[in-house]
């Protein structure tokens, strides 16, 4: 009886320890009180079934015998260091629903019907997990000030790649390749120069549209808009590899991306462009709306569309951490100086 108790015990708190964490990652990696409140519940009923297990055996501590336990006397193998935070949620994840099994197999001892529930416990688990999972993403978010996209054909003649250059000489700490009419195997030669320029010069490389690009040139990421391939097709082909940005108009389209594990968020149109038709103004009071979102506001966010020196300060105002532009440095006569000056207009709201 006393293996039964001891059992009960040791696998009850790795489950609740487990739960606790995911719990905390849902909390405050991710905002979101639904899975914090599904994980809670569920490290309750664990403690309260494993009480009921326990039941006519008596009270669990008094059958903890730690210097007793050969198991502690076992050396862990010797801990990882964690790639983020989605790694510490996979790896408790785990733990969780291993101890929820063994506490299903010693539960099938006394054929009370405990075993069905903690089966059904196990399988609630397994959902929370996944959605957890899928929400955090890479668990590696990025907030980038100056995100510029490189697009040739807005580069007034110059080298794309001197253009490029220029933009993270002045301070742009994310550049993103954003070619529509290539075929693909000179989009990926280009690809595979951006990615050489942007390890180079140690700025984040994000390649537009196509995860399959992205993977083959080796870039951090690549950014997705409404119509392109869902972030969990991504993460099919890419897993944790790329980080993953959505473009998003509204606050609707801002929850579905982080729930679908979104990386960062393209925010706009800010203000009018000519460099992509868009029907729809979404303005800096989207910004704001972002911002004030519980679950989405730590979500990192560029805002984008007609962002220019003259016009960032406004978006400062509102809490902007971080902007994207195309037309702002890639066609002004010293892109360099034109990144440097958007960086200094929006800083002093991040500093
Ligand atoms: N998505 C929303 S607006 C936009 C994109 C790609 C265009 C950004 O370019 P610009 O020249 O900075 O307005
Ligand atoms: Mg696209």
């Amino acid at each position: 009886m006393t293996a039964r108790l001891r059992i009960i015990d040791a696998s009850a708190n790795r489950a609740a320890e487990a739960l606790r964490v995911l719990e905390d990652l849902a909390r405050f990696a991710l905002g979101r009180a639904d899975l914090s409140e599904q994980f809670k519940r569920l490290r309750h009923e664990v403690r309260a079934n494993a009480t009921a297990l326990a039941g006519a055996a008596g009270r669990l501590t008094p059958h903890r015998d730690v210097p007793g336990d050969v198991g502690t006397a076992i050396p862990p193998p010797a801990p990882p260091r964690r790639s983020g935070l989605a790694e510490v949620a996979e790896l408790n994840s785990a733990r969780a629903s291993e101890a929820l099994r063994t506490l299903e197999e010693v539960a099938k001892l006394t054929g009370t019907g405990g075993a069905d529930h903690l089966q059904a416990l196990r399988y609630r688990c397994y959902t929370s997990c996944a959605a957890l999972l899928q929400a955090l993403g890479t668990g590696r978010p990025a907030q980038w000030r100056l995100c510029v996209l490189i697009t040739e054909s807005l580069c007034a003649g110059r080298q794309w790649l001197r253009v490029a250059e220029d933009a993270a000489r002045g301070g742009a700490d994310c550049l993103q390749l954003r070619e529509k009419d290539l075929p693909d195997a000179s989009l990926l030669a280009r690809a595979a120069d951006f990615a050489a320029l942007c390890r180079e010069r140690t700025v984040a490389c994000i390649i537009n549209d196509r995860p399959d690009i992205a993977l083959a040139c080796g870039a951090q990421g690549v950014h997705l808009g409404q119509t392109d391939l869902p972030v969990r097709a991504v993460r099919t082909l890419a897993g944790r590899d790329l980080l993953v940005g959505v473009s998003t108009q509204d606050i609707h389209e801002a929850r579905a991306a982080r729930e679908a594990g979104a990386d960062y968020c393209g925010v706009g149109p800010m203000f009018p462009t000519a460099t992509k038709h868009k029907s729809l103004l979404a303005g800096p009071g989207y910004l704001r709306a972002y911002l004030a979102e519980p679950g989405v506001r730590d979500l990192p966010h560029l805002a984008i569309g007609g962002v220019s020196a003259a016009n960032v300060g406004t978006l400062a105002e509102v809490g902007c951490r971080g902007v994207a532009v195309s037309s702002a440095v890639c066609t002004a006569p010293d892109p360099a100086a034109a990144a440097a000056a958007i960086i200094s207009s929006l800083s002093p709201a991040t500093a």
